[in-house]
């Protein structure tokens, strides 16, 4: 006649699966929580992914567009002409060679302007304040320095300059994200505007 402890361990044995059968459920069991776990976790670590390309992709771009003006200045300021198109047109195609196919020659937006001195840049046509209101007003004398007849907050002349002027590259670049998804979720479609200036002196090359 069996023991009290005898059944005891009958019952446990007969609840705690130790045959293969059991070994099986425990296996599925794992597979299904790691699917689950997969299904909570991985639009997170794609996400991620997406975002590091897109990120790379972004400051990628920016450095090219940074080197790259400031390649274009160095062949600027030289005052070269080269065979087939004009100074400008050749910066521009030296920034877009640079780019290495990032970014596409109509989409770089490259605007030179011209100043007698460093200090120059960026500051508005010098003028007198007759009614001392702090700003320019029609009427009031001024000292026009890009010579185009009016007065302009910024008095820096359009162009690549002659020799010896101080020129400032300024290259623009509307960013779009390269990830669809980023399109739809950031406001504006993600864009981001790129700019990369760059202030050099002309060389004093011999005038025609
Ligand atoms: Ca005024
Ligand atoms: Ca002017």
């Amino acid at each position: 006649m069996p023991t009290r402890s005898e059944d005891l361990v009958k019952s446990l044995n007969s609840v705690v699966p130790t045959d293969s059968a059991g070994q099986a459920s425990r296996h599925l069991d794992q597979r299904g929580t790691a699917a689950i776990e997969f299904a909570l976790i991985g639009p997170v670590f794609l996400f991620l992914i997406l975002g590091i390309f897109e990120f790379t992709l972004f400051m990628m771009t920016q450095t090219v567009l940074e080197s790259g003006v400031r390649e274009a200045s160095r062949y600027g300021i030289t005052g070269r002409e080269l065979a087939g198109g004009s100074r400008s047109d050749q910066i521009r195609q030296i920034i877009v060679d640079h780019a290495g196919g990032l970014i596409s020659a109509d989409e770089i937006g490259l605007e030179t302007l011209t100043y007698e001195e460093f200090g120059g840049i960026g500051q508005p046509e010098a003028f007198t304040d007759e009614n001392a209101n702090g700003v320019y007003d029609d009427g009031e004398p001024f000292q026009d320095a890009n010579g185009n007849g009016q007065w302009d907050p910024d008095r820096g002349s359009p162009g690549v300059g002659n020799a010896g002027d101080i020129v400032v590259y300024k290259v623009s670049y509307e960013w779009a994200p390269v990830v669809a998804l980023f399109r739809h979720i950031f406001p504006g479609g993600g864009v981001v505007d790129m700019e990369a200036t760059v202030a050099v002196r002309n060389e004093p090359w011999p005038e025609d």
